[in-house]
């Protein structure tokens, strides 16, 4: 299976393709949450929606593994390194009452996957406390024990999050792709710059294409 991709076409394992979801988070996605608060135009991320969504319904109908993670850490802030909690100056830090309860700690309504966007039955849910998904976490176990080599990325944000997460996997050997179309940043012009960043150089850390090159490829 050929999807048809930037820097050129990546060629996807039907067995072994796994979806990675990163942090559709109320908190960073609707108006009146984090990301909000701190300033930021809510309703670019919001566009990707019905993307992200698509996305998902076509893993769920092949029956490939879909896993979602979300920024979080644990009430009592032990997973929360000082240098995290007190970076931005912001009036709102880490463990604080938000708009929508204590910002990014687990079990918070902020802190739930929006609800277009929410796990199924049977598809992993990673908590993770850093911005990359592999950081005091077990999802490389999880995605080895299911044979999985391939990655496709979605989700937000593209330059913090998600590159993160895409370059890490890059390095522990994973090939990876970014559905450019099912992610987004706060700032056009960083999004634009992760994609040049993924794809130059002959794509060294992976692969970026539209979800309808991927609708085609799998059929
Ligand atoms: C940020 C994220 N931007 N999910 N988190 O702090 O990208």
């Amino acid at each position: 299976m050929e999807v048809e991709a930037k820097p050129y076409p990546f060629v996807l394992a039907p067995g072994g393709t796994a979806l990675v979801v990163i942090d559709m988070q109320r908190d960073f996605i609707e108006p009146g949450g984090f990301g909000d608060a701190l300033g930021n135009d809510v309703s670019r991320l919001e566009a990707i929606i019905p993307t992200v969504a698509g996305l998902l319904a076509l893993f769920r109908q092949k029956g490939w593994p879909v896993i979602h993670t979300r920024e979080s850490h644990r009430p009592d802030l032990s997973d929360c390194p000082p240098a995290k909690r007190l970076r931005g100056g912001g009036t709102l830090r880490i463990g604080d009452a938000g708009p929508m309860g204590r910002i990014l700690v687990r079990g918070e309504p902020g802190n739930a996957i929006i609800e277009a966007c929410a796990p199924v039955a049977g598809e992993i849910v990673i908590d993770k406390p850093g911005k990359g998904m592999f950081w005091h976490t077990d999802v490389h176990e999880r995605l080895k024990a299911l044979g999985v080599t391939h990655l496709v990325f979605a989700g937000v944000t593209t330059e913090v999050c998600v590159q993160t997460s895409m370059r890490e996997a890059n390095d522990r050997g994973f090939e990876c792709l970014l559905i450019e179309d099912a992610t987004e940043s706060y700032f056009p012009h960083f999004k634009d710059s992760a994609i040049e960043m993924i794809t130059a150089q002959g794509g060294i850390v992976g692969w970026v294409a539209p979800l309808a090159s991927l609708e085609r490829a799998v059929g």
